[in-house]
């Protein structure tokens, strides 16, 4: 057993999870001494700093597909995390040492609330959830995964948009530094990505903070990222530590590096295919080798939850 002596600690892992256990506690001593409680116990949304801590307080969310998730081993191992190399298998090997802590993110723009907050001052007026989501790449394999976070929707509820605002755009963290992908100018970074009000307030975007009950790990975009299940995986912008209400239509990465192949939208459509493959079929990740391909579905199967956003909308123009 590897025992870790107090020097190996970070200050900042001490302060956040002893700060993490004081307030369960506090929450526990307050629902004891209440007797009969009026208001209910806050499940606000705490996080410890430890990569595979587990997260306490998640509720289940009737949004989860029936399908069974894939393993905890595929979805941290096979990723798309271009700030730490392009191989699948780069993120898990470059991404070990990444610092989550201390991290802020900036919120700017068209809403009454702005600012840059500590990320448990960010989490703390929301409830944990866990949404086991299919998503789907542009490069056209998918998987299920068990995550856990906050609702979007109440996100942008809480920063007060104003009527001006009809975007939200997220940019990932930009760290030389740490991050050796953004060494080489294969994207224009920082990362960004962007949603309409619309989409960005429907209750199915979550913002994860963790994936099978534990905190997420670095691969996969901690200490927080979007996830936007009826779009290509490509919208769920990792690492985020910006956040900004826009009046007009914002620059996302993939779309400013190749416009023809990926549009604002993303909607997973297996009608209107990339310009070098189709999108008709995808590989499910672990199904093994010899697996046949199955049929992707039209918003990746959320239609009924999603297909009104986009009544009046060429889904071939805008894709
Ligand atoms: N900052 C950042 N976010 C990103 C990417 C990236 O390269 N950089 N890749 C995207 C793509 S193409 C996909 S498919 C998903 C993959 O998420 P996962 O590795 O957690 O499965 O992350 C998306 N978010
Ligand atoms: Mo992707």
């Amino acid at each position: 057993m590897l025992i870790r002596k107090p020097a190996d600690i970070r200050p900042s892992e001490i302060t956040s999870e002893s700060n993490y256990l004081n307030r369960r506690d506090f929450m526990r001593a307050g629902a004891i001494a209440g007797g009969t409680l009026l208001t209910p116990i806050s499940m606000s949304a705490m996080i410890p700093v430890s990569q595979g801590a587990a997260l306490g307080n998640v509720g289940n969310s009737a949004f989860s597909t029936g399908e069974a998730p894939n393993s905890f081993e595929d979805i941290s191992t096979y990723n798309n995390f271009y700030e730490f190399g392009l191989d699948k298998d780069d993120p898990a090997a470059n991404a070990k040492n990444f610092k989550t802590r201390p991290w802020t993110i900036e919120v700017e723009g068209h809403a009454n609330k702005t600012g840059v907050y500590d990320l448990d001052d960010f989490l703390r007026p929301f409830d944990l959830e866990e949404r086991i989501y299919r998503m789907r790449c542009v490069e056209a394999w998918s998987m299920v995964i068990p995550w856990v976070g906050i609702s979007l929707a109440e996100v942008i509820k809480y920063f007060e948009p104003t009527s001006k605002a009809k975007y939200v755009a997220f940019e990932t963290l930009n760290d030389p530094q740490q991050m050796p992908g953004v060494r080489r100018r294969v994207l224009d970074w920082p990362y960004r990505e962007g949603l309409t009000i619309a989409e960005a307030t429907n209750p199915l975007p979550i913002l994860a903070v963790g994936i099978y009950g534990k905190v997420i790990p670095n691969q996969n975009g901690a200490p927080i990222r979007l996830v936007v299940p009826w779009k290509y995986g490509f919208k769920g912008i990792k690492s985020i530590v910006k956040i900004r209400f826009t009046s007009t239509r914002p620059k996302t990465s993939w779309n400013m590096s190749a416009p023809r192949e990926y549009g604002f939208y993303a909607n997973v459509n297996p009608e209107v295919n990339h310009p070098r493959w189709s999108q008709a079929r995808e590989r499910r990740i672990g199904a093994g080798i010899f697996a046949r391909k199955q049929k992707t579905l039209m918003f990746n199967g959320y239609g009924e939850q999603v297909a009104h956003l986009y009544e009046n909308l060429n889904l071939r123009r805008n894709f």
